[in-house]
């Protein structure tokens, strides 16, 4: 798919204020993943999504308009350390709100940093959302800071933990923003899933 168009929609903090007029991609993952970077890489627009080193930034659900036909949603990063409780189980709310109500979320990509062993609260998301029946893949991004036979293992080691409790695996995309890897991947499943529509 080409992207011949992204524009920013609306930032809503509530479910009741988002569109619900086109099919949605989602993208989710820990704060500080690597999902703004993945954002604009895929949409091929340096500032499309604020990256930022500092964690914590977006804290509202963003729809991007792509193509005039679909909409990329940029989740809020969940886990935040550095936030108090009360604004915490907010952005959770929120989250699982969108996850499990949204009547036009299509497909949820789960972003982990591939440098890193699976995480509780990344296993925990993704039990949740097979308990709610999200279809959801998982994105390993930052591969350029792995060799591809760490990459390989690190993923590996993902598929078993994942297998202890699933019987089939995700979707799975491997994805660097530096380096513009898995970007034809993610945007070819959205076009197969956009057919189906
Ligand atoms: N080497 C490398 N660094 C990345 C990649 N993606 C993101 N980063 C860096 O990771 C930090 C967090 O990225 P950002 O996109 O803001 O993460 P977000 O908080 O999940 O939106 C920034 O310093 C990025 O430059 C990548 O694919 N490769
Ligand atoms: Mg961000």
């Amino acid at each position: 798919m080409n992207i011949s168009s992204a524009q920013f929609k609306c930032s809503s903090q509530r479910l009741s204020q988002m569109p619900d007029d086109r099919e949605e991609f989602a993208f989710i993952g820990r704060s500080n993943v690597g999902k703004s970077s993945l954002i604009n890489m895929l949409c091929d627009r340096p500032g499309l999504a604020k990256v930022s080193s500092q964690p914590g930034k977006t804290r509202l659900v963003n729809h991007f308009l792509i193509n005039g036909s679909w909409y990329l949603v940029d989740l809020p990063g969940y886990g935040y350390a550095r936030v108090a409780k009360t604004q915490r189980e907010e952005f959770a709310r929120l989250i699982h709100d969108y996850v499990t109500k949204s009547r036009r979320l299509h497909f949820l990509f789960v972003l982990v940093d591939a440098r890193l062993d699976p995480q509780r609260i990344d296993l925990e998301f993704i039990r949740m959302l097979g308990m709610e029946g999200v279809p959801f893949g998982i994105v390993f991004t930052k591969g350029d800071k792995l060799s591809s036979d760490q990459l390989a293992s690190k993923v590996a080691r993902y598929r078993r933990v994942l297998l202890q409790e699933w019987e089939e695996l995700p979707p799975i995309f491997l994805t660097s923003s530096e380096k513009r890897r898995g970007r034809n991947e993610i945007l070819s499943f959205i076009e197969e899933c956009l057919k189906e529509c």
